[in-house]
């Protein structure tokens, strides 16, 4: 059961794949922009990050430890790895240390509670919102060349 959510977790976190064939950052797009309109909202990614944190929320006491995160962290390098063959999107950086234990511990208790990890969405979309429209679209992925 466990490996079955964590495999279907990874299409979610995989914001770059090496066989993106179209502009970097389209496959984030495509996962995370819940209602197909082509910009990736804040709404959008707190929801989306909800659902992550309950797939490693293994004992489902509303807060990841270190454990559970541990899990979290090895799903997202083996997803990189595989990965590792093709050219990295310019964002992927950010777009990974959003989801890392110490983005997401704000009070530093050594637990990344759901409150904690639904309101670091909004400085997850800021450091990504490249364009300042509050909302992560293709163009914040330092695509093509403009
Ligand atoms: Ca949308
Ligand atoms: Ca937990
Ligand atoms: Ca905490």
């Amino acid at each position: 059961m466990t490996k079955l959510t964590v495999l279907a977790t990874i299409a979610i976190l995989t914001p770059f794949t090496a066989s993106a064939e179209n502009t970097p950052g389209s496959h984030f797009i495509e996962n995370w922009d819940l209602d197909e309109n082509g910009t990736v909202s804040l709404e959008e990614i707190t929801e989306r990050r909800g659902d992550i944190f309950f797939m490693f929320d293994q004992d489902e006491n509303g807060s990841l430890d270190f454990e559970e995160y541990v899990l979290f962290d090895e799903t997202r390098a083996a997803d990189m790895e595989n990965n590792a063959g093709g050219g990295h999107g310019q964002g992927g950086g950010r777009m990974q240390e959003g989801l890392t234990f110490r983005f997401n511990d704000i009070n530093d208790d050594g637990e990344v509670s759901k409150a904690e990890f639904l309101e670091r969405s909004v400085a997850w979309v800021t450091m990504v919102d490249h364009d300042g429209d509050s909302a992560i679209t293709a163009a914040d992925f330092g695509s093509r060349s403009n």
